[in-house]
């Protein structure tokens, strides 16, 4: 194997995570129909796709050193999820907390010199520059608009789906 046990520990934690994050995101785009906002919507279920596609990546990369993949329980997600503000600020806080994961997966690969895992990480660390900057962006959006302006809110999303 090309990873200590640790680092196998670790990755399988963030492969997890990243279920978690799938989990997360289709419980919000499934509140976001419930409110008629459908567009929103699907911004999430593609959202959470592309998290399991990030699990998924990591699964590989795992097998490839010759590390072991252990499927844990997901937790179940959970906050308040009655408007769109309160899932954007949930978002944004969510993907903070991963950049912070991802970050402290680096300084990990970083003092065992394993610089395979430490290049394999550098996607993800690009990766939450996007997403840290998107989820500012759709708060921004949602809090300008207010409740009323919604509809605003699902063109411009809208227009970012393509
Ligand atoms: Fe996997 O980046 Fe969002 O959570």
């Amino acid at each position: 194997m090309l990873i200590s046990e640790t680092m196998n520990a670790r990755l399988n934690d963030q492969i997890n995570f990243e279920q978690y994050s799938a989990h997360t995101y289709l419980g919000m785009a499934v509140a976001l129909e419930s409110m008629g906002l459908r567009v929103l919507a699907d911004y999430f279920f593609k959202h959470a796709e592309e998290e399991r596609e990030h699990a998924m990546k990591m699964i590989k990369y795992v097998l490839d050193v010759g590390g072991k993949v252990t499927m844990k329980a997901i937790a179940e997600p959970g906050g308040d999820w009655s408007s769109a503000e309160n899932i954007a600020k949930q978002t944004l806080d969510h993907e903070l907390e991963v950049t912070r994961r991802i970050n402290d997966l680096v300084a990990l690969a970083e003092q065992e010199k394993d610089y395979a895992t430490r290049s394999f990480l550098q996607w993800y660390v690009d990766e939450q520059v996007e997403e840290v900057s998107s989820a500012e962006y759709l708060l921004s959006l949602i809090k300008a608009a207010g409740p009323q302006q919604m509809l605003g809110v699902e063109h411009r999303v809208a227009q970012m789906l393509g």
